[in-house]
């Protein structure tokens, strides 16, 4: 058996913009997610946009005594910007009647709320002006961000700024899955140091007001492992541990970002800009813990040619196809348990062995309806295994003392996903598109109950 801390969370994640569903009602503004379905449907898989999710927003009542029912004592989920303000500055009164109802029902059943900021859902009033490209989304951030500390401060004890921030900035400025889907790596570096100045300022906002509770943020860590020892792929390693890792991590914890990247960035003439007093701002405004949203591993080599300056991080490093890879088909992500272990040692290591949780990991799998039993139960053993295997080694590294709190998967109930809609399903609750989306309990959520209740298994 398997014993976790005393007090250990678990519980799982989601966002507004996957569940809520009624995108543009109850006051609510588009965000570039409704602008983006509504130009270009085609993109998104089986013409699924963010209107219909699991529409949370009418059935979060029934929901949270689903989530008792299989014994979540904490469930992170996010603040909709565009809900909360829809012009950026008025309060939707509807809005905040939502999400206070919202999160004291999580209270009141014993589940804790951990609210999260932003969740790739910029909205397009701020997009039009130029979204994170410009320094004026960090004023506009802070400001949200105060009002939600306002509106909800006695009943949300923890906050969360940004979840994935690398995500929008890669995926919106140099893969092409999120909108406006260009591929600049000036201004994704751009966009990345307003995104880390938007984090900063909401952090400096929850300290000046005296909030009660703490503040952090959730980053995709996807831990690098190079081919070989050799000097070129370990240089490679090392400038994708700095854009991937070190970001975002260097300065939210350690107050500064690291001089390593200013020199990578310095000599590709990808500096981005900056104000004189934002370094102090940095320093001075560290997070009390950090979510780490874990899924696969990142392989990486020498890239074969490169250029200087570098056009974009393919410059810097190629991805590596591991021969012994284990993969999920459905997500086609890499499987590799093992280096929750070597995350839970950097942050103790590396990190100052800061509080932090597993705020997201969890196995996507199309067509689940091949599972379903007669009773009409997925039996969804995989997810069983992953979630083993993944506590097995997040438990070695509490054994070795690294300062986790907390297991959170993705997710509760299927959600939607971005441009995959609803293809892949991660949730404990099957959500039935085609009957009102109906719930239905999976088997892994009968597991996750026992879980629970025995702190281990
Ligand atoms: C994380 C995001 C989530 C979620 C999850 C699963 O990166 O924080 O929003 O979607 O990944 O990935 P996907 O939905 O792309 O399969």
């Amino acid at each position: 058996m398997l014993t976790f801390p005393k007090g250990f969370l678990w519980g799982a994640a989601a966002s507004a913009p996957q569940t809520e569903g009624h995108a543009l009602g109850g006051g609510k503004t588009a965000t570039t997610w409704d602008k983006w379905f509504e130009l270009n449907p085609e993109k998104f898989n089986n013409n699924q946009g963010p209107e219909v999710t699991s529409n949370v927003y009418e059935f979060y009542k029934e929901d949270i005594q689903r989530m008792k029912e299989i014994g979540m004592n904490s469930y992170r989920t996010s603040i909709s910007w565009a809900r909360l303000l829809p012009d950026g500055k008025t309060l939707n009164k509807e809005a905040v009647t939502f999400y206070r109802s919202y999160f004291q029902t999580l209270r009141e059943n014993g589940i804790e709320p951990i609210i999260n900021l932003f969740h790739f859902d910029m909205p397009w009033w701020l997009m039009e002006k130029g979204g994170w490209e410009t320094r004026e989304s960090v004023e506009a951030f802070a400001f949200y961000a105060e009002t939600a500390f306002v509106e909800f401060g006695d009943l949300v004890k923890r906050w969360a700024t940004f979840n994935e921030p690398l995500v929008h900035i890669e995926c919106g400025y140099l893969y092409g899955f999120h909108y406006p889907a260009i591929v600049d790596f000036k201004k994704a570096i751009q966009v990345g140091y307003h995104t880390l100045m938007a984090h900063v300022k909401a952090v400096e906002a929850f300290r000046q007001g005296h909030f009660e509770g703490e503040i952090g943020i959730i980053l995709n860590v996807t831990p690098t492992y190079a081919k070989s020892n050799e000097d070129r792929d370990m240089e490679a390693k090392n400038k994708a541990d700095l854009l991937i890792i070190k970001s975002f991590l260097d300065p939210c914890v350690l107050g500064e970002v690291s001089k390593d990247l200013v020199e990578l960035l310095k000599d590709n003439e990808l500096i981005p800009t900056t104000i004189e007093t934002d370094k102090e701002i940095i320093k001075h405004n560290r997070v009390d813990y950090i979510g780490i949203n874990y899924y696969q591993p990142m392989r990486v080599k020498a890239p074969e040619t490169s250029q200087v300056p570098a056009q974009t991080p393919a410059d810097f490093f190629a991805s590596y196809d591991w021969p012994e890879k284990r993969i999920n088909p459905y997500r086609g992500w890499e499987i590799y348990p093992e280096a929750l272990y070597d995350v839970a040692m950097m942050m103790k290591n590396d990190y100052n062995n800061i509080p932090w949780f597993v705020s997201e990991n969890g196995m996507g799998v199309a067509d689940e309806e091949r599972f379903l039993d007669e009773k009409g139960m997925v039996q969804d053993d995989y997810r069983v295994d992953f979630m083993k295997e993944h506590l097995g080694q997040l438990y070695k590294g509490i054994q070795e003392g690294s300062s986790c709190f907390g297991y959170h998967t993705w997710t509760f109930v299927d959600c939607w996903s971005w441009l995959n809609g609803y293809r892949n399903r991660y949730g404990f609750y099957r959500v039935d598109l085609d009957n009102n989306l109906n719930r239905s309990l999976k088997k892994s959520g009968l597991w996750y109950k026992e879980l629970s209740q025995h702190n281990g298994f």
